[in-house]
């Protein structure tokens, strides 16, 4: 086929919305006829890294793998969507690295860490508080915001739809689709 493929890299804390906005995304492009893939935590951390936790070189590891994996199905013609915190600037930028300079989109699903911890769907961040959860990412444990990226969202001003075309946008804009 002859669609562009590349890895639209989401980054940002737990609960900022990146799961949500890349499955929007994906069935959006599944409409479309494009094809594309997800690589998140439901298919991921309790599979291929099933043996990682969350200390630093943990996470660096976890990333490494979904990098790699990421490259593979991008080599097979798809547009992947990543959603994890890949809470590290080195790490993402190995990423990159790793791909072609026009096949990696570095988006910030940028969202304050005060509105995560209120939706806190999952109870995670009140554990972290409570001291239950150690090295939680935005409590006990870094997030590097992104130094450059290709789109910043702003999940907690605008829909997680609106969020999602504003991905839309920025692969037609750069020819992905
Ligand atoms: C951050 C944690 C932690 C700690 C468990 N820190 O909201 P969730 O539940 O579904 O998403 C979080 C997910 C983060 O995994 P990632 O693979 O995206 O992290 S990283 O990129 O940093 O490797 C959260 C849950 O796992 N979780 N413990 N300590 N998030």
């Amino acid at each position: 086929n002859g669609q562009h493929s590349g890895v639209i890299w989401l980054t940002g804390l737990s609960g900022s919305g990146k799961s949500t906005i890349a499955n929007l995304v994906n069935k959006k492009l599944f409409d479309a006829a494009v094809h594309s893939y997800i690589l998140d935590g439901d298919n991921i951390r309790h599979g291929l890294n099933a043996g990682l936790g969350f200390r630093a070189a943990d996470r660096t590891e976890n990333i490494r793998r979904i990098g790699e994996v990421a490259k593979l199905f991008a080599d097979s013609g798809a547009i992947v969507l990543t959603a994890f915190i890949s809470p590290y600037q080195s790490d993402r930028d190995h990423v990159r690295e790793i791909l072609q300079p026009d096949e990696f989109l570095e988006v910030h699903v940028d969202c304050p860490l005060a509105a995560c911890e209120r939706r806190d769907p999952k109870g995670l961040y009140k554990k972290a508080r409570n001291g239950d959860i150690k090295e939680f990412t935005g409590i006990d444990s870094p997030y590097e915001v992104p130094e450059s990226p290709e789109l910043i969202l702003h999940s907690n001003e605008f829909s997680e739809s609106a969020c999602a075309n504003q991905i839309i946008n920025l692969l037609k804009e750069k020819r992905w689709i």
